[in-house]
């Protein structure tokens, strides 16, 4: 992997060039470590539910913690969020209750439904139909003469699809007020980014859009405050889009269905953990002499409780009645499902019990 474009901190979280003016005010920066340690606790909890059977499969943000939060710290509440399914850094620092996130990835589309989540779109599965979404937001926003900008993440893998290359073309033909952010991380699930594109950087997918796009270090959170701020500003003001390529690495499985030993060498992994941006911004901090062990424990000690509360609140949250399920598809059921409605609540009062002519 080659150095990126952009980067003021080396791997080991030492400034290699002359740090922006607003580093000199450390606010910022502890504000961003306090939820890229949050967010790496929230991760690993999800984890260890979805291991003892309490979650459903789960995507980790292991990794992502700089590009996610860094992301969102420099949004407008007003901004709008169209996330993929790795965002849940992203989505912690724009509010929404990390009880609800637990919720989602356990199957209760309650978890996608906070108030808190504002006009913030819940997680797009479907890889890069985000892309166009954001597009659509953005065109609204134009319309309507607002200040205002739809922020959307992808992986690496998803910019090989149409549809990011199609939200791209638009983006840059109507000027529309959009931030692409690409988490490159290396890996498609198992597909390498080396075998994904034969483009140099996948920055450079902006140019036939005819929009700019920039090469990012995405474990470095000053290099990444800085891209997305000016991509905000030149969208504030009315001069369009911007594609930034944060360049990562996935440092988890890609889901918990995942066994990333399968395809990738343990090296590269190691070789990965050096640049892990959370580590990377702690040595920064410390060397600019604000913080220390004391601090880190207490950080440590406040965000596990903060998400075991979270997780207790998760667990003690009753599941919806069966037949929630059926009910946000139609205006009205079809008779085939209504029939499966019924079947279900009989079912269900019966104590959830079933044998095999039962299965439909
Ligand atoms: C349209 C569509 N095709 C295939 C999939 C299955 N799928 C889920 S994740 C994934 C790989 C995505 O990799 P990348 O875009 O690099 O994002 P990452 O998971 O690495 O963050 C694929 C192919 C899907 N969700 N949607
Ligand atoms: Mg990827």
């Amino acid at each position: 992997m080659s150095t990126p474009e952009y980067q003021y901190l080396n791997a080991q979280g030492q400034p290699s060039v002359a740090l922006p003016d607003w580093c000199n005010n450390p606010d910022w920066l502890l504000r961003c470590y306090h939820f890229m340690v949050l967010a790496r606790n929230f991760d690993a909890k999800a984890i260890n539910l979805q291991r003892t059977g309490q979650l459903g499969t789960y995507a980790s943000l292991l990794g992502s913690e700089a590009i996610d939060v860094a992301t969102a710290l420099s949004m407008d509440k007003s901004d709008v969020l169209v996330p993929y399914y790795r965002n849940h850094a992203c989505q912690i620092v724009r509010g929404t209750p990390i009880e609800d996130m637990y919720l989602y990835w356990g199957g209760d589309e309650r978890g996608n439904a906070s108030p808190q989540q504002n006009q913030d779109l819940p997680n797009a599965v479907p890889i890069a139909t985000q892309s166009l979404h954001a597009c659509g937001i953005a065109t609204a926003f134009k319309v309507r003469n607002q200040k205002r900008a739809a922020v959307t993440l992808i992986g690496d893998g998803g910019t090989s699809k149409g549809d990011f290359m199609e939200a791209l073309n638009i983006a840059g033909v109507w000027q529309l007020p959009v931030v692409f952010i690409i988490n490159n991380n290396q890996w498609a699930i198992s597909v390498p980014r080396e075998i994904q594109s034969a483009a140099g950087k996948l920055a450079d997918k902006a140019i036939a859009a005819g929009i700019p796009g920039y090469q990012v270090d995405g474990n470095d959170v000053i290099a990444m405050r800085e891209a997305v701020d000016s991509a905000l500003q030149q969208a504030y003001e009315g001069k369009g889009s911007t594609l930034i390529e944060a360049v990562s690495y996935r440092l988890s499985d890609h889901t918990t269905a995942d066994d990333a030993t399968r395809y990738r060498s343990s090296d590269e992994l190691k070789d990965a953990w050096e640049k892990d941006p959370v580590t990377r911004l702690r040595n920064l901090l410390v060397h600019l002499g604000h913080w220390d062990e004391t601090k880190e424990q207490a950080l440590q000690h406040e965000t596990t409780q903060l998400v075991q509360k979270a997780a207790d609140k998760y667990i003690d949250t009753p599941p919806q009645p069966i037949e929630s399920m059926f009910d946000y598809l139609y205006a009205e059921l079809p008779t085939h499902l209504i029939e499966q409605r019924d079947w279900a609540v009989v079912k269900a009062m019966q104590g959830g019990s079933h044998t095999e002519e039962d299965q439909l």
